[in-house]
């Protein structure tokens, strides 16, 4: 029997929000306490995490005082000297405050777009204050209801800006981060821009300084939209661009659930696992979800224990699946053909050789393909009778 038990070598993070997510949703008022985030840092140390993330207000609120806002970070930095947990990301929130109820950086209204730029400015000090290497962009309002209201292509320019203009300050101030966007299709605008992982790499190619920004994909949000999160993670990782990664659990076609991460398609879920494991990513494994509604702080922590524990257990069965026989031979099999002719690249010489060569149209078009065999194998490993 495997250790499944969470060591801060395995590099598990949390958002502060998500254990401190009091259970509020569109038609119901919190179910659960304001956590001091301190408390959140000690809980999730004695279960074995590797740190905590945070937006600049679920640490310090919105209209504190300068005064306020130090005695604040002291005490949340001597948390982490105690439990030697780690901050590895920040990020800002550009979506709670009703001055961004038409978006931040693509608000119609260039005060409200410069003042989300200050705000970030002001959390980057905070990031680089408690050690974050990973500055993360999430565009939560960044989008619309109403296309009449704003043109697209504005709102591109503008987000454009921002960006420009915070990693410019980001190296000038000697942060270093490397930024990370973080795409989803809609929630809590009816349309958000730049929607999936893959708008934001075509997107970040524009920017001035491309190469420290990459991105942070989310599982739930390609799932919301029907979209396979894995293919849109190898998407990343082909680009050199996985910066980070937000794990959870989601059913498709819903609103973001945010679940507990492989409680829901565990199929889809150990994908993810066995490609972030096979390529070496070794990034934090940072899980934005949160506990069910009906949870009580208890059970909060139920939740944080069962993320980790089915990374783990997805890990041990990735590594079962890399050497399980039955399945290594179909693979085998499946690739007998090794390279084609085109991978070695273009000459004249090999496409006159290409267009000259015969193929048994035949013998390709009937090979065998065991797909069944091999899924079901694969279910059978998953399901635990292998
Ligand atoms: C919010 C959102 C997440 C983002 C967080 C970072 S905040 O919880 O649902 O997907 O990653 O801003
Ligand atoms: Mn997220
Ligand atoms: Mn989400």
């Amino acid at each position: 029997m495997s250790d499944f038990t969470p060591k801060p070598k395995h590099k598990f993070t949390f958002g502060l929000w998500t254990v401190g997510n009091p259970g509020r949703d569109p038609f119901g008022e919190p179910t659960r306490l304001v956590v001091n985030p301190v408390d959140s840092v000690r809980r999730l140390a004695e279960l074995g995490a590797y740190g905590v993330n945070l937006h600049d207000n679920d640490l310090v609120p919105f209209d504190a005082s300068p005064a306020e806002r130090d005695l604040i970070v002291k005490e949340f930095k001597k948390a982490l000297k105690d439990t030697g947990m780690k901050v590895p990301m920040a990020t800002t929130n550009l979506f709670t405050h009703p001055i961004f109820k038409d978006g931040a950086f693509t608000s119609n209204d260039p005060k409200v777009r410069a003042f989300a730029t200050q705000k970030v400015m002001r959390s980057m000090d905070l990031g680089a204050e408690l050690g974050a290497e990973t500055y993360v962009f999430w565009g939560g309002r960044e989008g619309t209801e109403v296309d009449a209201s704003k043109s697209p292509l504005d709102a591109l320019k503008w987000m454009r800006e921002s960006l420009n203009f915070l990693n410019a300050y980001n190296l000038d101030q000697g942060y270093n981060f490397r930024l990370a966007l973080e795409a989803k299709p809609n929630e809590p605008r009816g349309d958000i821009y730049l929607s999936t992982t893959g708008n934001m790499l075509a997107f970040i190619e524009t920017l001035d300084h491309p190469e420290n920004v990459g991105v942070n994909p989310e599982f739930a949000h390609e799932t919301m939209a029907n979209l396979n999160f894995t293919h849109h993670v190898a998407q990343a990782i082909d680009a050199g661009k996985l910066f980070h990664i937000d794990l959870n659990g989601q059913k498709p076609s819903r609103f973001d659930q945010d679940l507990r991460f492989g409680s829901e398609d565990q199929k889809g879920a150990f994908f993810l696992v066995k490609l972030l494991e096979d390529t070496g990513y070794d990034g934090p494994r940072h899980f934005d979800a949160h506990a069910y509604r009906s949870s009580d702080i208890e059970d909060v922590y139920n939740f944080a224990a069962g993320c980790m524990r089915s990374y783990l257990i997805l890990k041990e069965k990735a590594r079962q699946f890399n050497k399980d026989k039955e399945i290594q031979a179909i693979l085998k099999q499946l690739r007998k053909g090794g390279d084609s002719p085109i991978a070695t690249g273009y000459s004249k010489g090999a496409a006159e050789k290409l267009k000259a060569q015969d193929f048994d149209v035949e013998a390709l078009t009937n090979r065998s393909l065991p797909y069944e065999q091999l899924d079901q194998l694969v279910v059978d490993l998953l399901l635990g009778v292998r």
